[in-house]
């Protein structure tokens, strides 16, 4: 709600920004604009509805036993509503294709539009967008740990048919709901040991890409993406589709490269590699996540990296050519506020960025005053920035601070503890 203090506390920041020569007004309308793609798979734990009780594979994996998992698509959009009402502005929906809500019995292979047309109609209720993935792990065809990549045929085939599938429900999204639906591929395909060869998957790979995108879409209604990876839980040694492989095959291909936070070694960060991609390439899709240890799928905090990557973007202008995207999963707290934390921390970590006076910056920096530049770029961290933020939320018509967790906490109570 937009209280007198709210109100009062926000004009006192414009102020303050407005010496710095920020328009905050200007600011909160260009925040709305963007849209953050929102993960469906924190709901349940990366499990889907095609085949629920198969074991999650691919070298990733959700630990945790937090009750209210949604069981069925009812449930997990009915756990969307809630985290979309405590997010300002108006988002995106990222589906994977294991998301299949029908009763038939259809396997990877055999996905079409009218599995996903559920989806399709909650969206346009909600005025939500939709992005994609094809699913290439946690199945029978994927237990040697090789999908488009492998070295049978028949294996290859089968998850090159899922590919080029995944691309029509992907166009049929974009054409249904008048944005371009990015389909993310991404694969786990790699060995726990040093190989002997690491040259002849990733030329299968690319070989199997080429067939998966050789029909011509329209990018009005849809977008190919491309993920890499360094290495997953028990592909430690060699992931086929490497940085390098994916950066070359994205260039080539005019293809988005997909930069997932969570993706590198330790200390390598993808807001660095932002402006470079930039230069070169068609697009970017991020899936900002959280790498700790061994796991590259954490809740997204407000960390130095994620601000990092919200400057990035914002100073150089790249918003218009970044997808945002949302990739992470943890089962050991209220799945609801896991979206929720991570997708107000992505939007805010933008708001935080847009409130920077960056063209006097770029000038201090050309003019070679890095004492000013370390100088004020410390300064700033202290300026009112909660002020707008909790005015935007205020406007927005969602709850204001830690105002959301009481709403969760009564859905949990109400909802999601009745699931067990
Ligand atoms: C895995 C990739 C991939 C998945 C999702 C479920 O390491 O990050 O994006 O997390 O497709
Ligand atoms: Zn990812």
């Amino acid at each position: 709600m937009l209280t007198e203090t709210i109100e009062k506390k926000y004009l006192a920041a414009k102020e303050e920004y407005a010496a710095l020569g920020v328009d905050t007004d200007e600011v909160l309308k260009k925040l709305a604009d963007v849209k953050i793609s929102m993960h469906c798979w924190q709901g349940d734990d990366v499990r889907g509805f095609m085949a629920p009780d198969q074991e999650l594979t691919g070298g990733i994996s959700v630990t945790g036993d937090y009750p209210g998992r949604a069981r069925t698509p009812d449930e997990l959009r009915q756990d969307l509503e809630k985290a979309y009402s405590l997010i300002p502005g108006k988002h995106k929906l990222n589906l994977h294709a294991i998301y299949v809500d029908t009763d038939e019995k259809i396997d990877l292979d055999e996905i079409e539009p009218k599995h996903y047309e559920k989806w399709v109609a909650w969206a346009k209720e909600n005025g939500l967008g939709l992005d994609f993935n094809p699913t290439c792990f946690s199945h029978p065809n994927s237990a040697d740990g090789f999908t488009l990549s492998s070295a049978d045929k028949k294996i290859r085939e089968f998850w090159i048919e899922h590919g080029k599938r995944s691309r029509k429900v992907a166009e049929y999204f974009g054409r249904e709901l008048g944005e371009p639906c990015v389909n993310n591929f991404w694969i786990p395909d790699g060995y726990k040991d040093n190989p002997i060869d690491r040259l002849a998957p990733r030329r299968r790979l690319m070989e199997a890409l080429d067939e998966v995108f050789a029909e011509e879409m329209d990018p009005r209604y849809t977008l190919d993406a491309v993920e890499s990876k360094l290495f997953g839980l028990g592909a430690e040694a060699y992931t086929v589709g490497s940085h390098e492989f994916y950066m070359g095959y994205g260039l080539t291909r005019n293809k988005l490269v997909t930069l997932d936070a969570g993706h590198f070694h330790p200390t390598e960060v993808i807001s660095n590699k932002l402006s470079s991609l930039a230069l070169f390439s068609e697009g970017i899709l991020l899936h900002v996540s959280r790498p700790v240890r061994w796991d590259s799928d954490h809740v997204v905090i407000m960390d130095d990296e994620l601000q990092e990557i919200g400057r990035e973007l914002v100073r150089n202008d790249l918003l218009g050519k970044t997808y945002i995207g949302l990739d992470f999963f943890d089962a050991t707290i209220n799945r609801v506020a896991a979206w929720v934390i991570g997708t107000r921390n992505t939007i805010k970590a933008l708001l935080k960025a847009m409130l920077e006076p960056t063209e006097y910056l770029k000038k201090v920096e050309l003019d070679g005053d890095f004492t000013k530049r370390l100088a004020l770029t410390e300064e700033l961290k202290d300026f009112p920035f909660g002020a707008i933020w909790d005015y935007y939320c205020a406007k927005s018509g969602v709850p204001v601070r830690a105002e959301w967790l009481k709403e969760v906490e009564q859905y949990e109570k109400e909802v999601l503890t009745k699931r067990n």
